[in-house]
């Protein structure tokens, strides 16, 4: 199986990575920041029998992601699974006093970069007859929040995205699955709150978290059903999470 994953440098696609390299599958792993992408594929490598190729590209220019796709090799061209997983919040704000940039930034990299290579990716496995794409949503595609607004916006346009491409694609033999997790401890909140730490941990405070290898593991079992399977949806969440805001905390 050759498996593409966007936004491997780190979180849920660092993680997935591992555990499809340590079953032994081929990978493409994407993300802006090269120095982890080329650690990553030497740390895969080294530990299993695999090829590891790196694309390193911002998933919000679509000629950065047309260019990377075009040049991949012909075997590389025959992608099995696309983990739709790069994304990220920006800022929790209300709706009056949002950042611009934060919203930008969301928007294009959760919806616009996300179908920039859907359709990139798409259009190969209809020419292999047959393919799979996993894209990663969120309980905030499920509900909103306050202050979630725009991020809530961009992951309820994942959802739709993922109930219209499973039509589109239907006829192609392409499976489509969303996969909603709740709150998972990666870089997220370290990045929503543009790099305050202290911040971010505040988030996962007296309470246990999803760890990315719980959402590697979902993603695992579902790309592994049988041709005739397909996982429409999951909402997977800590225990201790009934919805995005009824937490309990110790
Ligand atoms: P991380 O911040 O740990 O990882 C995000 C990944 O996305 C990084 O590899 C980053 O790579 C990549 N990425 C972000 N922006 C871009 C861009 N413009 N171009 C290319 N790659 C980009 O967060 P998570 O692992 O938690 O997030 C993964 C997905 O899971 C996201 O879609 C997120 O919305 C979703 N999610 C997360 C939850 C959580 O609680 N953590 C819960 C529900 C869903 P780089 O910076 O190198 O470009
Ligand atoms: C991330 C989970 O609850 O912060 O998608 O929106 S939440």
């Amino acid at each position: 199986m050759l498996v593409l994953i966007t936004g491997a440098t780190s979180g849920i696609g660092k993680s997935t990575a591992e555990l499809f390299a340590k079953n032994g599958h081929d990978l493409i792993i994407t993300g802006r920041r090269e120095d982890r992408l080329k650690e990553l594929k030497t740390q895969l490598e080294t530990n299993n029998k695999i090829k590891v190729t790196t694309l390193c590209f911002d998933i919000r220019e679509l000629s950065e992601v047309e260019n990377a796709i075009a040049k991949l090799s012909a075997e590389n061209k025959k992608i099995d699974v696309l983990v739709n997983n790069a994304g990220l919040a920006a800022g929790l704000s209300a709706i009056q006093s949002g950042n611009i940039d934060h919203w930008e930034r969301m928007i294009d990299t959760n919806v616009k970069g996300l179908l920039y290579i859907s359709r990139a990716i798409s259009n190969l496995m209809i020419e292999n007859k047959k393919g799979h794409i996993i894209n990663i949503g969120s309980i905030a595609g499920k509900e909103v929040y306050a202050n979630g607004n725009v991020y809530c916006a961009t992951k309820h346009a994942v959802d739709a995205l993922s109930k219209s491409m499973r039509i589109d694609l239907l006829a192609h033999n392409i499976k489509v699955t969303a996969i909603n997790p709740g709150m998972v401890e990666t870089e997220f909140s370290i990045v929503r709150f543009d790099g305050d730490e202290d911040k971010a941990k505040k988030v996962y405070a007296g309470l246990q978290p999803l760890k990315p290898e719980d959402i590697a593991e979902t993603i695992y079992w579902v790309a592994h059903r049988p041709p005739h399977v397909n996982i429409n949806d999951i909402i997977i969440m800590p225990t201790v999470q009934a919805t995005a805001t009824n937490v309990i905390r110790n």
